[in-house]
């Protein structure tokens, strides 16, 4: 896919104030600071498009970059930021939750997973919940140029270990670099094949705008 456009839509707290759900999306989430908004404007190949930072937790809202006038990306903030107050984590929970669980257009949740550490337990409840809910997901492996292929590999080998005791199989993974643009093209043949099986929403059929509460 040529990525021939890409500009910010929107920021929010609230699903209910999203842009209408007629267009496919893609949800980015993961760890605080696992490389989400870098991996945007990797893709896009527009360097300031999300915000990025070396301090975790920059992300805060629900961002919507419309890419090609014919679908989303979404940048959401990280999980797991240990410096939030708990009240704060919770809110988190409970809006990204609702979000993911209720976005009727959302095809496929891409959940990063820094390249460079063994399993972490977060994580994997993270996906257990995405199972739970029956949401599809892939898995994204971050930051593959901070260390050898081989070392890469071996986390992968261990993470698809760790996964595939409460999945029947490893979902479909990809390797990527921000900082070199590897797993670029694999991602965005990813999304341009989901996309192509998008049928569009009825109109007739939605629930949208709907209560958070
Ligand atoms: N070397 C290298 N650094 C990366 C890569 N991806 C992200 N980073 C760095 O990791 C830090 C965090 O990146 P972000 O893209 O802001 O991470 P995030 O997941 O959006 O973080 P939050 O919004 O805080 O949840 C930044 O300093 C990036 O430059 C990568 O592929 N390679
Ligand atoms: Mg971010």
């Amino acid at each position: 896919m040529i990525v021939k456009s890409a500009e910010f839509i929107c920021s929010n707290t609230q699903v209910s104030k999203l842009p209408p759900p007629t267009k496919p999306e893609y949800a980015f989430i993961g760890r605080s600071n696992v490389g989400k908004s870098s991996l945007i404007n990797m893709l896009t190949a527009k360097k300031g498009l999300a915000k990025t930072s070396q301090t975790p937790g920059k992300t805060q809202l629900i961002n919507h970059f419309l890419i090609n006038d014919d679908w989303f990306l979404v940048d959401l903030p990280g999980y797991g930021y240990a410096r939030i107050s708990k009240s704060k984590k919770e809110d988190w929970n409970k809006f990204i939750r609702f979000y993911l669980d209720k976005r009727e257009s959302l095809q496929c949740v891409l959940v990063l997973i820094d390249s460079r550490l063994e399993p972490q337990k977060i994580d994997l409840e993270f996906c257990n919940w995405l199972g739970e809910k029956g949401l599809p997901f892939v898995i994204v492996f971050t930051k593959a140029d901070k260390q050898s292929s081989v070392k890469t590999d071996q986390n992968v080998a261990q993470f698809k270990k760790a996964l595939t005791k409460t999945f029947d199989e490893m979902p479909q993974y990809f390797i990527t670099s921000s900082e070199n643009k590897l797993g670029r093209d694999e991602v965005l043949g990813f999304i341009d094949e989901v996309n192509s099986r998008f049928e569009g929403i009825d109109a007739n059929n939605q629930n949208f705008p709907f209560n958070e509460d």
